[in-house]
């Protein structure tokens, strides 16, 4: 087997040796594109599980298919790469079998949103204790640039060559519909913001959402790319925010694309365990 040259300058091997992220890592380099978004949010993950002190066999990632459904096969926890649309399911049949796992379901835009829509609302209205982590480059990446449902409308892909004729969903405003109890937005060029975010999502008990704005360097030279994403992003933190006001979180998913951070947390309900919780009091 030919064994790749690193990618990483020796000051960021160092970091990553003395941090600890190599145990959680898989020892083949990903194979993803150089440029690709999905670097940052594997590099945010190992960081924030780092931080959270978890251990390899206490994590399960559960993917689906895609460029982002090899997201499991870089690390070296528990993992599943499993059907389109279908890590959601798996990770909630995962988490309720053994509850003492931290269990992350992984899916791409065309995943989440396309073939796997049917399963997003059940698990997040049962608020099942897993963290769903939306890799959205707005993009069919791994079958070569096709619309998916994330696609903004009129923009040109290898699918619509004169230009997308569908209306794209809005993640977000979906996922505070279904009653997701935790709504966070991040960005793949933000690892820093990304880690706060997995690791709150983390720590909620009950069904978390983290919506991963990704650059597809390879099939998007249009919407989501790095020059025009560049400085675009500013964080609800940095502004009087209560996360916990749905109002507020509604219109931030309606009218401004480019707010990240906590959006929506909602920390009073009970997580889905499979038995009536209220009646054990
Ligand atoms: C049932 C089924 N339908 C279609 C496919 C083909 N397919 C594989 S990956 C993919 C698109 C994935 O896009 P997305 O979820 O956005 O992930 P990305 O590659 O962008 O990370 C499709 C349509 C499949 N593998 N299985
Ligand atoms: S095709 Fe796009 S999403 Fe897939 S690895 Fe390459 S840059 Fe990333
Ligand atoms: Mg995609």
């Amino acid at each position: 087997m030919k064994i790749l040259d690193s990618v990483y300058p020796d000051e960021k091997i160092t970091d990553v040796k003395d941090n600890g992220f190599l145990q959680l890592r898989a020892k083949e380099q990903p194979t993803w594109c150089p440029g690709c978004g999905y670097f940052g949010i594997h590099d945010a993950f190992l960081k924030a599980c780092v931080k959270l002190k978890l251990k390899n066999e206490e994590i399960c990632s559960v993917s689906g298919i895609g460029c982002s459904g090899r997201f499991p096969v870089h690390l070296n926890v528990y993992g599943f790469h499993t059907l389109h649309g279908r890590s959601i399911p798996v990770a909630c049949g995962v988490k309720l079998a053994s509850p003492g796992l931290t269990v992350f379901a992984i899916a791409g835009d065309g995943d989440s949103f396309g073939i796997g829509a049917g399963h997003l609302p059940h698990a997040a209205r049962r608020n099942v204790d897993i963290t769903f982590i939306l890799f959205d480059n707005s993009i069919y990446g791994l079958t070569k640039g096709q619309s998916s449902p994330l696609t903004p409308y009129a923009q040109q892909t290898n699918s619509h060559k004169s230009g997308n004729p569908d209306m794209p969903l809005n993640p977000v405003k979906i996922m505070l519909a279904y009653e997701t109890t935790f709504v966070a937005r991040g960005f793949a060029g933000d690892p820093e913001g990304l880690v706060s975010m997995i690791e709150k999502a983390v720590q909620h008990k009950g069904f978390s959402f983290i919506h991963v704005i990704s650059p597809c360097v390879e099939f998007d030279k249009i919407n989501y790319t790095w020059k025009r994403l560049k400085d675009t992003f500013t964080y609800v933190e940095d502004e009087n925010y209560n996360p916990q006001d749905k109002l507020a979180a509604m219109a931030i998913a309606e009218s401004q694309p480019n707010k990240l951070g906590v959006i929506y947390h909602n920390p009073d309900r009970y997580a889905y365990t499979g038995t009536l919780q209220f009646m054990k009091e």
